[in-house]
């Protein structure tokens, strides 16, 4: 794979695939508020739409601004290419439309974001893809699990809501020697903390709406992978299946976000890997899973695979779902919402929020109980988000 890593990473973050001086000096890439582009002559349109010309031709396949943006996560990603959707669904289902057909499978980690797992376990199926799940964080499994019919292995590291990490070096070894790909969904980390496609993975998806863009106001998603299969993902997932085009202004608040990760990243680990020493501290507080801690029982891997441990809390609570309830109605500066890697720190309740689509009994098996909390550290103070989150629990 093509590795554009010449600068450091917070230059490329503010620089790469962007040279002012070709756009009348302007410091930031203009917003292209287009729909679609104007051809020469005929030829240049049907050359573009075979693909035997580069070029422009509708702002669902392509634009300017977002160009910019997917080159830029491209460097990032250090992956020979990038495509920006309108969410990190977008991102996802993009990609499996594009690789899968009915008779297909995948396996999965036994933990994934609730949208995620109701996509694969629920939706999928309708379309004659099944989905097997399996214990990742432990690579025999994948070995166990895989069928002459996988396709696709996915995972998220760290898992969203509780923390389990995979191997992504383990992982892609074995999808590499049966032939079937592996996707990875980067959200938590962002290519400052992880980068898998420089550990083997094929794909990397992420939920551009959480650090990457940063600060809470807008939508977005990237999928990155080699060249081939971004072709692909965008002349097939993208343009002729799902339509989850990002707008030229999204892409330009995700450039903006991008400016900043690196400093933001460190922050957010610093004040997580204190807070999360605070709140295993507390008589209240049954497990903190955060993987800076050597409780967590992949600590070592993490330590390898990433670069700080990053800005998310998931811990559970002695009095279970009722005291946690109380606890999230307890803090007055972390804001009640889904959502994460905002400046904001923001706490909520996986059972019924964000992974609501997992049913009752679904929960404990694949990996959480009703009563874990999870917190989204922001860039506020440590000493004001400590003491936030201590107050409550004090009072429980
Ligand atoms: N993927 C986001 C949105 C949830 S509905 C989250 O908070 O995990």
């Amino acid at each position: 794979m093509k590795k554009n890593v010449e600068q450091g990473f917070a230059t490329r973050a503010i620089h790469e695939g962007y040279n002012a001086l070709d756009y009348h000096g302007a410091l930031n890439p203009p917003v292209f508020l287009t729909s679609t582009y104007a051809f020469d002559r005929s030829e240049t349109g049907s050359d573009r739409f075979a693909g035997n010309a580069d070029g422009y031709i509708y702002s669902r396949v392509g634009n300017p601004t977002v160009t910019v943006l997917e080159k830029r996560m491209a460097s990032l990603e250090e992956a020979e290419a990038a495509m920006a959707t309108s969410s990190g669904m977008g991102a996802l289902t993009a990609v499996l439309w594009t690789l899968l057909k009915a008779g297909d499978e995948i396996v999965a980690d036994k933990t994934l974001y609730g949208c995620t797992f109701s996509l694969l376990k629920h939706q999928l199926e309708r379309f004659g893809i099944k989905t097997r799940f399996a214990d990742l964080t432990e690579p025999s499994a994948l070995t166990r699990t895989l069928s002459t019919r996988t396709r696709l292995v996915v995972a998220e590291t760290p898992s969203n809501p509780n923390m389990r990490l995979v191997d992504i070096t383990a992982l892609a070894e074995i999808c590499r020697r049966t032939g079937v790909l592996l996707l990875i969904d980067n959200t938590y980390c962002t290519p400052y903390l992880q980068r898998p496609i420089t550990l083997g993975a094929d794909i990397v998806v992420h939920s551009a709406t959480k650090y990457l863009g940063g600060h809470g106001d807008l939508l977005a998603g990237i999928v990155v992978a080699r060249k081939e299969l971004i072709d692909r993902c965008r002349f097939v997932g993208l343009k002729e299946m799902n339509g989850a085009c990002i707008s030229a202004f999204d892409a330009f608040l995700v450039l903006r976000g991008l400016k900043t990760l690196s400093l933001r990243m460190d922050r957010h680990g610093e004040t997580a890997a204190r807070l999360a020493q605070d709140l295993a501290r507390h008589p209240a507080v049954e497990t903190v899973y955060y993987p800076g801690l050597s409780s967590h029982p992949q600590h070592a891997l993490a330590c390898r695979q990433m670069k700080n441990m990053g800005g998310m809390i998931a811990l559970a609570l002695k009095g279970g779902l009722m005291a946690g309830r109380a606890f999230m109605d307890g803090v007055t500066l972390a804001t009640r919402a889904v959502s994460l890697g905002d400046a904001e720190t923001l706490i909520q309740h996986p059972a019924s929020m964000t992974h609501a689509t997992y049913a009752p009994e679904e929960r404990g098996a694949h990996g959480f109980t009703d009563g874990l909390i999870r917190l989204s550290v922001g860039l506020e103070d440590y000493q004001d988000i400590s003491s936030d989150l201590l107050w409550a629990l004090d009072r429980l």
